[in-house]
């Protein structure tokens, strides 16, 4: 659990943490939560830097978050096959551990950088800067960050991305943004995937999913589609093209956006009880 894991220390971040490290406890000891919540706004201020990286670039950054399995890949495969031609795209990969998913992208034909989070259930904006080294930013457009496949935590990190895309694949229930309600109101566009398979499940009401998306009081715009049998895919790719002009628009007004970020999340990640 969250709220007593520890789990926002990461390779990226333990150093702070470690004898001189900036975080060192002193000798009167300071609180797990302190500590925890410092680690917090130091993955802000790197994922600021992080930003000012990509926006010095041209590049819009890209955030995709769910459950694991609910089709982050598989969606990544259907748009480079459809748009490697329009824009430059490059993806970021996070899972706890393998090549796999990095692999699969690099046989479209595209850059992917795989980071292995080892026990963390999240990206961290320390993580991000890493992968992001390895990239040469002045070759890409569009930049996808994959990330670890949990509802919950994910959305408690600024990586220094622009907009959040949380999916939610029709097997998981038409409730779970009512149940997770931290990932969905994060989300700037919520994806309904495996649509296709609709027509074997008898229980799940694509409108009440979009109903629980506005209990949350959240307006992003809910559209639905079927990575594998490419269907609904337009209004995807038209979405991400008014997402890169506007970006394109903000920078040249020497503006850039930051994604939101859930504080309920990071309540959780800084060890104090999820139900006071
Ligand atoms: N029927 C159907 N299956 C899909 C669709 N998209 C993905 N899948 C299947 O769902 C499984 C998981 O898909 P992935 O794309 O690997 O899911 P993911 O979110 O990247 O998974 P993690 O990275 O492990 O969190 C695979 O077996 C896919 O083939 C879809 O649109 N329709
Ligand atoms: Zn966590
Ligand atoms: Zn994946
Ligand atoms: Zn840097």
């Amino acid at each position: 659990m969250c709220d007593t894991c520890g789990c926002n220390i990461t390779s990226g971040n333990r150093h702070l943490l470690q004898p001189a490290g900036k975080l060192e406890k002193t000798a009167d000891g300071k609180s797990a939560v302190t500590v925890l919540q410092s680690l917090l706004s130091e993955n802000d201020h790197q994922a600021m830097h992080n930003r000012q990286h990509f926006d010095k670039h041209g590049v819009l950054a890209i955030n995709l978050m769910s459950s694991p399995g609910s089709g982050k890949t598989a969606l990544l495969e259907a748009t480079i096959d459809a748009l490697a031609d329009r824009y430059r795209i490059a993806v970021i990969e996070g899972d706890l551990e393998t090549e796999n998913d990095a692999e699969r992208i690099r046989a479209r034909g595209v850059t992917a950088i795989q980071i292995a989070t080892g026990s963390a259930c999240h990206l961290d904006a320390h993580m991000v800067h890493d992968a992001l080294h390895q990239l040469n930013l002045a070759d890409y457009d569009l930049i996808f960050i994959e990330n670890v496949g949990n509802l919950v935590c994910p959305a408690s990190f600024d990586l220094g991305h622009h907009h959040n895309i949380t999916l939610l694949s029709v097997t998981e229930g038409d409730d779970k943004p009512a149940k997770y309600p931290v990932m969905f109101r994060a989300a700037d566009l919520m994806l309904l995937t495996k649509t296709d398979l609709l027509a074997v499940l008898d229980d799940f009401d694509p409108q009440k999913a979009e109903q629980c998306l506005r209990q949350l009081a959240n307006p992003a715009p809910m559209l639905s589609l079927s990575a594998t049998r490419q269907q609904g895919l337009e209004a995807w790719f038209d979405w991400l093209d008014d997402a890169i002009t506007s970006h394109r628009g903000r920078l040249e007004q020497g503006e850039t956006v930051v994604p939101k970020i859930q504080s309920d999340g990071a309540r959780w990640h800084a060890g104090e009880p999820a139900h006071p």
